[in-house]
């Protein structure tokens, strides 16, 4: 099986166009995220001009409050999943420039907690998730300094647990998208020293199922995202090779919908999030015409590689 390119940026394209189903209506809070997602996946399918620039950024923008966040949709409030999304699209647009970008990074930066942790806005739930999109915005503006970057490090590196896994919150079940979170930002922050490499390869490795599909934890099903989650910190900390990629590339494969769009597992409808991750699995697996992924950043190499030419992410 291959992968159908131009059914999945027809898909992409068509999503913002179905505004009259209850499922664009209960995706709201998640708009901009869904941009992300989009967007990404187009630029790593090689079509990233397939949807009009302008219209992009104005959408990202209007979700803007005035201290510097984003909310997911405009008029709702601002959040630091929401923020990421906006920042890491005006980054792959080239228009961080359009944005306010120091007050963003200064409401990103009043997030974090004495001990290290972030919370997620102003209502104080606390997660690695926050932790994770701090220090990937404040990276990608330039402006780690605005943050206790020992004390974040030293919160990540008592998350991790006795099986080399990291979960949500400090002694929290290991899960492997927070995996991603604690590893992608140790990475960033060039802490990947701290990381139990061999006993987390170990665990990451033990996600693969029969049907070559990777779950999230033990005993749980597989799921095309964590093609992504597992991948990209199997990538980070070296041990890409302890799984099969065959099967693993055979397994996203087969989880394309006939009309475009890449579903959690075969046979499911496929939605943009599940989309993004089924190919950036595939790029991580070196699978032929993808562009390359930053498993840092979750973004195209070539941004990141744009990005910090200009400024170092220190
Ligand atoms: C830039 C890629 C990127 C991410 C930003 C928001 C974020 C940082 C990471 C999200 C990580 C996360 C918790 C993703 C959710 C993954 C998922 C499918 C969770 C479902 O949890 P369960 O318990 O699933 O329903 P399992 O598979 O364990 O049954």
């Amino acid at each position: 099986m291959a992968l159908d390119t131009l059914k999945h940026v027809q898909y992409i394209k068509s999503l913002d166009k179905k505004t009259d189903t209850l499922e664009y209506w209960m995706t709201a809070h998640l708009r901009l995220n869904g941009i992300y997602w989009g967007t990404t996946a187009l630029a790593l399918l090689g079509h990233g001009d397939a949807l009009d620039r302008e219209q992009v950024v104005e959408q990202v923008l209007a979700c803007r409050h005035s201290n510097g966040g984003y909310g997911g949709n405009p008029d709702h409030d601002p959040h630091m999943l929401s923020t990421l999304s906006a920042i890491q699209v005006l980054a792959t647009y080239d228009a961080l420039d359009r944005a306010d970008t120091e007050a963003t990074a200064k409401y990103v930066a009043s997030l974090q907690q004495p001990d290290g942790s972030f919370a997620g806005d102003q209502w104080g739930e606390i997660d690695t998730r926050f932790l994770y999109c701090g220090v990937s915005c404040l990276s990608i503006l330039g402006r780690l300094d605005l943050i206790d970057v020992d004390a974040a490090v030293r919160y990540l590196s008592a998350c991790q647990n006795f099986d080399g896994g990291f979960g949500s919150v400090l002694g929290a079940e290991s899960h492997a998208a927070l995996v991603f979170c604690c590893v992608g930002a140790l990475a960033i922050l060039d802490q990947l020293h701290l990381v139990d490499a061999d006993r987390l390869g170990w665990w990451l490795a033990e996600r693969q199922l029969k049907n070559g599909g990777l779950n999230g934890r033990p005993e749980k099903l597989e799921d095309v995202c964590y093609s992504w989650w597992v991948l990209s910190s199997l990538s980070m900390i070296g041990r890409l090779h302890w799984i099969n990629k065959d099967k693993l590339q055979e397994f996203i494969l087969s989880a394309q919908d006939e009309d475009g769009g890449i579903a959690d597992r075969p046979g499911d409808m496929p939605d943009v999030f599940h989309t993004l991750f089924g190919v950036c699995g595939l790029s991580l697996l070196g699978y032929p015409g993808l562009q390359p992924v930053d498993p840092r950043y979750c973004m195209p190499r070539a941004v990141t590689d744009r990005l910090f030419s200009h400024h170092p992410r220190e």
